[in-house]
């Protein structure tokens, strides 16, 4: 049984997320999973065997403004490796996490024990926050340190090639749903609601666009009956609560908050909204589309990968919200339209099920 430490983010961020279903395929195999993070991962309840979890606890003190959580992260992954002699780290997200792990890396060397680190890149690592001049020049060290490197999607790989100075092969692997564990095997026709049903979840960041699903469903509810679920939390929710009370939609708006509930919402969602600045892959638009819904979302970035315009969804330039709600309108009141886009969403996303792309993953890791 190989032993592999994962490093990742506890939140309901989608670097997380991949994280931890990547652990969950990994355990139902021939696999001992260490999750190393500062909480346990949201969705780890869903594993059942085959883990254990390391909390990286942090020291305070008065004198320090900024707790020290990178060296922390470094001495627990020390610890870990050495206690349970595991075979490979993968680390998700770039910061701080692959720099804490070619840090320990270095340590475990100095006393003989060799690991290798596949550092998987997800989004605004490389996008927005590697690359500030801040910290770019040790986040470009840490990359080139990792064994191996993957991202999410092309465009990711372009963005890091563009944006760094990457001396290695950087391998594309695609996020991934888990058809079975939803119980989704086969498509099913999915009815229009009769109150149309339309979601968001994000972590309400600026590059998210949250406002921009509220001007579109504002929209989109003058000419139809419809309700909006916002799910998830982030710096512009409060923008987005004030936007739906100036323009009144408090009744047809329910800020659902954190859900763990995801799953639930997903079935019963007629159309996803996701008209994001950027998205390197958009992993919430697929689990949408595995529950076969349609998405309207932004041009330009990772997840054209998913969505193939007027077909299994539509794709407007960036703040386009006119065009996106006249999109969400013509699917929502045409249900030859809306069958033929849910079940082509469906079938797209099957391209992503986790046994197409967990065979990936193995392979690096099989090449150490
Ligand atoms: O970059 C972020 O938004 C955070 C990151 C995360 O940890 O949630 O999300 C990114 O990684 C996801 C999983 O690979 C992708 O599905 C998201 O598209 C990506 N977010 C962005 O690029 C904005």
């Amino acid at each position: 049984m190989k032993r592999i430490g994962i490093v990742c983010y506890p939140t309901f961020g989608g670097s997380g997320i991949v994280a931890t279903e990547l652990g969950k395929a990994l355990s139902e195999k021939d696999y001992f999973i260490h999750f190393i993070s500062y909480e346990k991962p949201v969705r780890l309840g869903s594993l059942k065997q085959n883990f254990s979890f390391h909390e990286v606890k942090i020291p305070s003190y008065p004198l320090f403004h900024y707790p020290p959580y990178e060296l922390a992260l470094t001495a627990k992954i020390v610890e870990v490796v050495k206690k349970n002699k595991l075979d490979l780290l993968h680390v998700h997200y770039a910061i701080p996490h692959a720099y804490a792990a070619v840090n320990a890396k270095k340590i475990l060397k100095s006393i003989g024990i060799s690991i290798p680190i596949v550092t998987t890149l997800h989004g605004t690592d490389i996008t927005l926050v590697g690359k500030s001049p801040y910290i770019l020049s040790a986040v470009n060290y840490a990359i080139n340190e990792s064994d191996s490197i993957t991202a999410v999607s092309n465009y990711l790989k372009k963005e890091t090639l563009k944006n760094f100075d990457i001396k290695k092969e950087i391998s594309v692997i695609p996020n991934f749903v888990d058809f079975n564990f939803h119980k989704l095997k086969d498509w099913a026709p999915k009815k229009l609601n009769k109150k149309k049903i339309i979601t968001h979840i994000s972590n309400f960041r600026p590059v998210k666009k949250c406002l921009d699903v509220i001007h579109i469903f504002r929209k989109v509810s003058k000419e139809i009956d419809c309700f909006l679920f916002m799910v998830g939390d982030g710096p512009d929710l409060e923008k987005c609560k004030d936007l739906a009370n100036k323009y009144k939609l408090s009744e047809k708006v329910n800020f659902v908050g954190k859900s763990k509930k995801i799953s639930d919402i997903l079935s019963k969602t007629d159309v996803f909204l996701l008209p994001s600045e950027k998205e390197s892959f958009g992993l919430v638009a697929l689990e949408a589309m595995m529950f076969s819904s349609p998405v309207i979302t932004t041009t330009g970035s990772g997840v054209s990968d998913l969505i193939h315009h007027n077909k299994n969804g539509f794709c407007s330039p960036l703040g386009d919200t006119d065009r996106m709600s006249k999109d969400c309108i013509k699917l929502l009141t045409d249900d030859n339209l809306y069958t033929s886009f849910s079940r082509s969403a469906y079938e797209s996303a099957k391209e992503f099920s986790v046994e197409k792309i967990l065979p990936q993953y193995e392979k690096i890791y099989l090449s150490f």
